[in-house]
């Protein structure tokens, strides 16, 4: 039986989508969490950008970039998550082409230093959002991204849009509300098991951690009881 070993800093969204492959095809798979602040020399050596997920392949092959470990699980291991229609597949690469695009935008509140960065990054969401609503409405009527067959496109937006609302949580945002569609797909996902590589509460308070280390403009609102409590 292949061995699949799945590196990973603990809270990274491109690991979670490889991860959230992996368990929707039922892959077992050892999940091997290292600290970013300290990357040991055998990762180093298998990671060409020195970044997370690698997935390593009975302990002779590695693969890097979550995308390609998607396509190549995706590949090699049943039950296909790409549509078997070429133009839908193709329209469905395109969506996980923009998931950078996307990333970015969704979680760019948590990087801002001051408070009109801020402001700045907040107004890059709708962007975002109004795209994923505009392409869920011609896609059909869900749940998921294809309708009623889960894809590599719900594995990859699944852990920006938690993101989304453990931000929203932070501090509010209130933008997911306006775009109905994106919305309860968003639900769809974080109700889906494969989607928590955590229990869900367990991984927000790390999420929350990370970000009132990280001391960005945000950090402030992670709530006192929280930061005593550490
Ligand atoms: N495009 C990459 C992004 C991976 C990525 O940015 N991983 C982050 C952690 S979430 C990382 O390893 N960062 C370490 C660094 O940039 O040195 C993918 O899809 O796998």
């Amino acid at each position: 039986m292949t061995k699949y070993l799945l590196v990973s800093f603990e809270t990274c969204p491109w690991v979670q989508r490889a991860a959230i492959v992996l368990r929707e095809k039922n892959i077992p798979f050892e999940f091997r969490h290292i600290a970013p602040d300290n990357r040991p020399d055998w990762f180093l050596a298998i990671s060409p950008h020195k970044k997370v997920p690698v997935l390593r392949i009975d302990d002779s092959v590695s693969l890097f970039e979550s995308n390609a470990i998607a396509e190549y699980l995706d590949e090699t291991i049943a039950p296909r998550l790409h549509p078997e229609d070429p133009v839908v597949r193709a329209v469905n690469r395109a969506w996980t082409d923009y998931l950078p695009t996307f990333a970015s935008a969704v979680t760019g509140t948590a990087y801002a230093e001051t408070e009109a960065d801020y402001v700045k990054a907040a107004a890059n969401i709708p962007v975002a959002f109004d795209r994923l609503e505009k392409a869920l409405e011609k896609q059909g009527a869900g749940p998921f991204f294809n309708g009623a067959k889960y894809s590599l496109v719900d594995a990859a937006y699944a852990p920006f849009l938690q993101r989304y609302f453990f931000l929203d949580r932070i501090k509010h945002l209130g933008e997911i509300e306006k775009f109905p569609r994106l919305n309860a797909w968003a639900e769809t996902l974080l109700a889906r098991p494969s989607t928590h590589s955590f229990p869900p509460a367990e991984f927000e308070a790390k999420y929350r951690e990370n970000l009132r280390r990280r001391n960005n403009y945000a950090a402030q609102f992670v709530a006192p009881a929280e930061q005593a409590a550490e």
